[in-house]
């Protein structure tokens, strides 16, 4: 999944693809080294950021979804707002990529249900103003994974197909570099809730854990755009594990990534993609 951020304030690209024309172009460019879906959101969620409007975020994303959608791409979009989702469903997107996991907009699951589309469902504990205050945790693995299964079963009581739902830890939402690493490291843990196996997304791109690891000698934290190497990494290990998605700013090196977990995870006898992979992108 590559990402394009229609956003001036973006943790890692904010600005860079803020005008439609420059998201379309680089939509086009993500999909054309590989990304199997395009990601799309008009809504920063770096922590600290304050909400836009929905106007705004619509004005933002509009162009964007409608161009990429009529280029033939799969397309999802990012958002927490159901009306946010509307607009793009209309226009043809697979996918709801919801950070809140529905937890925003209450109307959220039932639009997604009534769209018979998948549903990405983020672990999330609040809004990015004061996200890092949530981020308290005995046992981080089994907290996630309990109030995951718990948003699930609210979707799911709400009409989504539980065959249409994705899973994603939510690295860095409300939580703090030391809890990002044991969720990356329970990935089939976190896919499997109430003993239902969900496809898992990985969102680690350039996230500040990342630069965090990867200090200089000064003890300065890795800049946002030098942490590609890492993010490659994760990729690797990640997919090797059997996740089913990355979601990642720069596409190429981490499409190779996955093909080499692929060739990985087949010589060690793992068994096929999980089926999801072509509800949601019409590709087996
Ligand atoms: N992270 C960001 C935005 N959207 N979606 C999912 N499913 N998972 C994530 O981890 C995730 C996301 C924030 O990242 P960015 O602002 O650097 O793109």
């Amino acid at each position: 999944m590559g990402v394009v951020n229609v956003t001036p304030d973006s943790f890692s690209d904010g600005g860079q693809w803020y005008g439609a024309d420059a998201a379309i172009a680089h939509g086009l460019e993500l999909a054309a080294q590989g990304a199997d879906i395009v990601d799309v959101g008009g809504e920063s969620t770096r922590p600290g950021a304050q909400r836009i409007s929905q106007e705004e975020e619509l004005r933002r994303i509009g162009p964007v979804v409608t161009e990429l959608v009529r280029a033939g791409l799969p397309v999802s979009i990012d958002t927490m707002r159901a009306p946010v989702a509307e607009f793009a469903l209309n226009a043809g997107v697979q996918l709801v990529n919801d950070v809140s996991g529905g937890l925003a907009d209450p109307d959220m699951p039932r639009l997604v249900a009534a769209a018979g589309v998948s549903f990405v469902v983020v672990h999330w504990r609040g809004h990015s103003h004061d996200m890092y205050s949530r981020a308290v945790y005995a046992d981080v693995v089994a907290e996630v994974r309990d109030e995951l299964a718990r948003r699930v079963d609210a979707v799911v009581h709400a009409g989504v197909d539980p065959g249409r739902i994705v899973v994603d830890p939510g690295l860095g939402f409300g939580k703090r570099p030391e809890h990002n690493w044991p969720l990356l490291t329970h990935l089939a843990e976190i896919g499997t809730l109430a003993g239902r196996s969900f496809p898992v997304l990985v969102g680690a791109s350039r996230k500040r854990f990342l630069g965090n690891l990867l200090v200089g000698p000064d003890g300065a934290p890795r800049p946002f755009a030098e942490c590609d190497g890492a993010t490659v990494a994760i990729t690797a290990l990640a997919a090797a594990a059997g996740a089913w998605c990355v979601r990642v700013h720069q596409v190429p090196l981490n499409a190779d990534a996955v093909r080499v977990a692929a060739a990985w995870r087949d010589a060690a006898g793992a068994g096929p993609p999980q089926p999801v992979v072509r509800a949601v992108t019409g590709r087996s």
